[in-house]
This record gives C-alpha cells, sequence and structure tokens, in this order.
C-alpha cells in the first residue's frame, strides 16, 4: 500500500518554483502523487515506502535547491 507523507519546502518564490517541485516528486520511482501549495509552503506525497523513503524524497528536493523536511 501507500502512504501519504506531508512536509515542509523553503525557498519556493514563484509558482514555477511549484511545477519544479512537483515535476521532481512525481518522476521519483515510488510516487504516485504529490501536491504542493505556494502559500502554505507545504507538499503532500502519496508514496510506496517498499521502493522510496520519505528521506529519498526529502533528498531530492534538497538536491534541486529547496530546503525540505517531513512533518508527518
Ligand atoms: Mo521562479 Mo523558483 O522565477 O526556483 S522558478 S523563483
Amino acid at each position: 500500500g501507500t502512504l501519504v507523507g506531508q512536509f515542509t519546502i523553503g525557498g519556493m518564490t514563484c509558482a514555477a518554483c511549484v511545477n519544479s517541485v512537483e515535476g521532481i516528486l512525481i518522476k521519483l520511482s515510488g510516487v504516485k502523487r504529490a501536491s504542493v501549495s505556494l502559500p502554505t509552503s507545504l507538499g503532500e506525497v502519496e508514496y510506496d515506502p517498499l521502493i522510496i523513503s520519505k528521506e529519498e524524497i526529502v533528498t531530492a528536493i534538497e538536491d534541486a535547491g529547496f530546503d525540505a523536511s517531513f512533518v508527518q
């Protein structure tokens, strides 16, 4: 089954940042769904924990130049 993780993303300042982060997330193996909000700096990712960990998702966001941490 899949889990839904919520995380904070720092460093997003325009709508293109949101598209960029969502694009990064949805391309990750094991991620089924991703939505990111610019006004709240929150993201939600549905993922398969057998394929990818929340730490790996955070690392992928940080590799793209943003700050990220899971809240749940
Ligand atoms: Mo907007 Mo974000 O011009 O990395 S794309 S600030």
